[in-house]
């Protein structure tokens, strides 16, 4: 996808929302255990609920890599799902790959080439040759870990080098790998803290921001410093929206969760506009 169209996408819907698809067997509903693909019946569900309120969905490929080959295929099939009859979403694959150039290759080409994912989350610990394959793929986006959400992002990322924080080398250095158009960064929605000295350092780049919802980002204070003239951020959220219930209706209780963030970021984006 173009970058074009995901702006375009998300000033149509005026909304950045990214559904994460972290489908897991032991948190969906119970009856859809005896159909043939309940992780993909599942999706299908959600996602035919669910796609008017999101711009992406994010595929968490450990949930269906622990389930083994037939997981890949429910992976597959959810990619195809979305491609054929929602072509405008953007999906990513949050992999989290990375590894010397030749292997990196094969990475770029299982989920660039055969998959057909717009885009992959990279970690980019092993430097330019392993992050430079993603980056050959026209049309393509690869994500690199920036600053993540959890605690242990205090371990490495948050430590100081050359006077300034590792995450902040970290990103500098990839930022010059590639551009706007195929490199975006993710930023943990818990880290807002750090947000605005991260778009100093990157005004146009678009952010993808996981961790609102179950980890208690907040959406107000992400948005404070990420906006830029593009929009340029994808918030994500999983287990808010797709487990919000787990009965029959739960399509339906997840695209409620799904209506009330769009809603928050049509707020953010219309009073955004009113200051401007
Ligand atoms: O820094 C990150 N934090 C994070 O939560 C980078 C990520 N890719 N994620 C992923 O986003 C995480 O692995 C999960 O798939 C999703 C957040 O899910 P939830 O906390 O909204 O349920």
């Amino acid at each position: 996808m173009k970058p074009e169209d995901l702006i375009a996408q998300i000033n149509k819907k005026d909304s950045f929302l990214c559904i994460g698809l972290d489908t897991d067997m032991n948190k969906i509903p119970k009856f859809l255990l005896s159909e043939d693909d309940p992780i993909f019946s599942f999706n299908k569900s959600i996602i035919d609920s669910t796609n008017k309120y999101c711009i992406a969905y994010k595929i968490n490929t450990a949930f269906y890599e622990s389930l083994g080959a037939k997981g890949w295929t429910s992976m597959q099939k959810t990619v195809d799902y979305i491609n054929k009859n929602f072509p405008q979403i953007f999906t990513i694959a949050d992999a989290k790959r990375g590894d010397i150039g030749n292997t990196s290759k094969m990475y770029a080409k299982s989920f660039f080439g055969e998959m057909n994912f717009d885009s992959i989350t990279v970690n980019p610990y092993m430097g330019s040759d392993s992050v430079k394959p993603f980056l050959e793929f026209e049309n393509k986006f690869t994500i690199i870990l920036g600053l993540t959400s959890n605690i242990g992002a205090d371990d490495i990322q948050l430590k100081t080098t050359n006077n300034d924080f590792v995450f902040m080398e970290m990103i500098k250095s990839c930022s010059l790998w590639g551009n706007q158009n195929n490199m975006m960064f993710v930023v943990g929605a818990t880290k807002s803290e750090y947000i605005e000295k991260i778009r100093n350092l990157i005004p146009n780049h678009f952010l993808l921001i996981p961790g609102v919802g179950a980890q208690g980002g907040d959406l107000k204070e992400v948005c404070k410093f990420a906006l830029n003239d593009n929009i340029g951020i994808i918030v994500n959220s999983s287990r808010s929206i797709i487990y919000a219930s787990v009965d029959e209706n739960f399509a339906i209780e997840a695209a409620k969760q799904a209506m009330i963030l769009q809603n928050e970021m049509k707020a953010i984006l219309s009073e955004r506009k009113q200051n401007s």
